[in-house]
């Protein structure tokens, strides 16, 4: 299996060309440091979607940096944009891996094709992988094809599946799950819910249905509720998250397709602005095609030019 890094730097090509050509070009400019400079890396962070208010604050802090250790040449600079970056991803980093023994259930919500029912699958690799027998729950009820494309995920990643007709209770068939986890001893439960935008009231309120049952079938489920992104849409993600965490309680946020966005700049503008920890990152669509996100890593995978990731 390719290496953490590798998956990252192969994943992230997009962004890369945009961002680190961009930082290269900054950094590799003749002349001293100077206010144009500083516009430049500022004009930088911007094509790459980190938004305007992240933006400003990475330049000034930044900005700080330099001139507190006197430096003068951009080449020598550039350590310090890799420490605020990292810094400001190091926000969104979160450590709370499931618990083996009762079921751990993973509530995944987003909207409509943002990459839920791709990523439950990555998920219940990942956790296939680890041992702790994963079970997902087809609580997207409305089409008979959503049904049919989680059964084919389960099936890949080897997992327990739950579902039940098109057109029948969703929370009830998320009821349903938590019971078979438990007689078929599965450690994590993971379940698939309908995309819904976040102006439906009907189907937000379902949400909150789904939750509370979750709840009634297991003590202190859902223990995570992973709101999906779709990284190509860029900034408009951030007010998706926010809307969505009126309905439910987010506690994390699966950023997909970051594979398919040279708009990755968005992932310093989650962790900036936010204040949800960023779980998992999806690179493309198959099995493996999910990274635990790592702050230094992104931070290296977004900084480092083009060219130099053949090592490691
Ligand atoms: N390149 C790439 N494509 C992805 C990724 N995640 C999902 N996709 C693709 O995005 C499309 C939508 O993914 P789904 O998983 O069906 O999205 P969803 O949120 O479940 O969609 P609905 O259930 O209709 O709301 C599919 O074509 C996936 O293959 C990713 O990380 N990278
Ligand atoms: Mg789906």
């Amino acid at each position: 299996m390719a290496t953490l890094w590798k998956r990252v730097v192969d994943g992230m090509r997009k962004t890369r060309a945009v961002f680190g050509e961009g930082l290269q070009q900054v950094f590799q400019r003749s002349g001293k440091i100077d206010d144009s400079f500083y516009e430049e890396l500022e004009e930088v962070l911007l094509g790459a979607d980190v938004g305007l208010e992240t933006a400003v604050s990475l330049r000034e802090r930044f900005q700080r940096r330099v001139r507190e250790a006197g430096v003068s040449e951009p080449e020598e600079a550039r350590e310090f944009l890799r420490e605020v970056v990292t810094e400001t991803l190091a926000r969104a980093a979160a450590n709370d891996a499931p618990e083996r023994g009762s079921p751990h259930v993973i509530l995944i919500v987003g909207v409509n094709g943002v990459g839920k029912t791709t990523s439950i699958g990555k998920l219940a690799w990942h956790y296939q992988q680890a041992g702790l027998r994963p079970l997902v729950v087809a609580s997207d009820t409305y089409r008979a094809a959503a049904l049919e494309q989680l059964s084919i995920w389960a099936e890949r990643a080897g997992a327990e599946l739950i579902r039940s007709k098109p057109g029948s209770d969703p929370a009830a068939v998320a009821y349903d799950g938590i019971s078979a986890a438990r007689a078929r001893g599965c450690g994590v439960v993971l379940v698939d819910t309908a995309g819904r935008l976040q102006t439906n009231r009907n189907l937000m309120a379902e949400l909150s249905k789904i939750h509370r049952v979750l709840g009634k079938a297991e003590p202190g489920a859902p223990h995570e509720v992973l709101l999906v992104l779709d990284a190509t849409i860029g900034q408009n993600a951030l007010s998706q998250a926010s809307l969505f965490s009126e309905a439910v309680e987010v506690s994390g946020i699966v950023l997909a397709k970051l594979d398919g966005s040279a708009r990755g700049g968005v992932i310093l503008a989650i962790a900036d602005r936010l204040g949800i920890p960023v779980r998992y990152v999806g690179l493309g669509e198959t099995l493996e095609d999910l990274a635990e996100f790592d702050p230094e890593t992104f931070a290296r995978a977004l900084l480092e030019p083009p060219g130099r990731d053949a090592q490691n």
